[in-house]
């Protein structure tokens, strides 16, 4: 469904089966990359998401720093854990030449939201994202390339992946709120968001 010129949404992509089995190689993801506090640059202020990242980049903030991509984790300083397989499996739908470089976890406990924002922290903004929800539902909320232009609203259920690209990759976007106990895929109230991105711009030799 077309949500938007290229911003195209696939409710239940994942069966019930797949998103256990993606919770469960999550769970193996954070073990060996613990979830982190990302804080606001400048301001220090902590985002209500937990976060934590797949691949060869992983998205961190802080306050010294800012907004980046990097290769290790902002504590443990390991290098962030393989992108799991059925994760990788929706980046088919993104048609790009090469394979995603980032796979960055946000976890919303009940109330965690974020703010209307842009990715644009990507060389590669030629490349779709994909955006795999699981859990709780969740209100989310989406614009134009203005952080003023109008918003539609639409709710994101757990097996939903939406593939945001061409004329919709810079839309404001951003997580109004969830939806507790709408989700009986993890043991407590939550969400999990996937986002498969496409960093740096490919080698012309092609393939990765
Ligand atoms: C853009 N995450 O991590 S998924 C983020 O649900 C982020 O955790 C959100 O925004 C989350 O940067 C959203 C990506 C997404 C989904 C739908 C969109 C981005 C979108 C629709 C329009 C524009
Ligand atoms: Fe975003």
């Amino acid at each position: 469904m077309e949500l938007a010129p290229g911003l195209i949404w696939h409710p239940a992509y994942f069966s019930r089966d797949e998103q256990e089995a993606l919770v469960a190689q999550l769970r193996d993801c954070v073990r060996q990359a613990p979830l982190f506090t990302p804080r606001m640059p400048r301001t220090g202020k902590a985002f209500s998401v937990q976060m934590t990242n797949c691949g060869p980049l992983g998205w961190v903030s802080d306050q010294a720093r800012g907004y980046r991509y990097q290769a290790d984790h902002p504590e443990t300083g390991a290098p962030w854990p393989k992108i799991p397989d059925l994760a990788l499996r929706a980046w088919e739908l993104a048609g790009y030449q090469a394979p995603p470089e980032a796979c960055l976890v946000n976890f919303y406990n009940a109330q965690a939201k974020m703010g209307l924002h842009q990715d644009r922290d990507e060389a590669a903004l030629d490349a779709p994202v994909v955006s795999i929800s699981l859990g709780d539902t969740c209100l989310f909320r989406f614009g134009g390339e203005e952080r003023n232009s109008p918003t539609k609203s639409i709710k994101l259920a757990s097996g939903d992946v939406v593939l945001i690209g061409g004329a919709s990759r810079l839309c404001f976007h951003g997580v109004d709120r969830l939806y507790a106990g709408t989700s009986t895929l993890l043991s407590d109230a939550g969400r999990i968001n996937l986002t498969l991105r496409r960093v740096t711009q490919p080698s012309v030799l092609g393939a990765s």
